[in-house]
């Protein structure tokens, strides 16, 4: 029993040798920049007047990571339902938008939300996005995890100019 008990105890002291050599990496002195996986740039939204309950979001993200992230779900207290969607044309030339389960953001690049393109789309808004105000939004990473974000409302682009 005293030797199980000693072979544990090396077992242990193995186990914690070895986490001690992958921490250098990250440095306790150089926590700010070092540790943000994905970056969140110009995150905004468009305003929502005269009742309109639908909103685009825009955004960019950066993936500072050297693994490829996916943006899989969106949400927000604000709007019933949250997509993410992207617009392309059809075969007749008009742009169609349709429902995105992941957009991928590339190891060391980004993602680009913005009129016209990819984007955030929010549905059921029932409190009307106003210029100036920032709504508070929940991006889930299949890597990164749940990140908050706040997007500042904005006039211009509803959601590209059309709907
Ligand atoms: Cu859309």
């Amino acid at each position: 029993m005293k030797k199980l008990l000693a072979v544990c105890a090396l077992a242990l002291v193995a186990a914690c040798g070895q986490q001690s050599t992958t921490e250098p990496t990250v440095p306790p002195t150089e926590t700010q920049a070092p540790t943000i996986a994905i970056e969140i740039v110009e995150p905004w939204a468009g305003q929502t007047p005269g009742g309109v309950d639908v909103s685009a979001g825009y955004l960019t993200i950066r993936n500072r990571t050297e693994t490829d992230d996916q943006l899989i779900a969106v949400s927000s207290p604000r709007a019933a339902r949250a997509e993410i969607h992207e617009m392309s044309m059809d075969e007749n030339n008009v742009m169609r938008m349709r429902p995105l389960t992941a957009l991928t953001i590339p190891a060391g690049g980004e993602a680009l939300l913005q009129p016209g393109g990819q984007h955030l789309m929010f549905f059921g808004v029932t409190q009307p996005f106003t210029v100036g105000e920032e709504i508070p939004v929940q991006l889930t990473f299949a890597n990164a995890g749940v990140i908050d974000v706040n997007l500042q409302v904005r006039t211009g682009a509803m959601h590209g100019g059309d709907h």
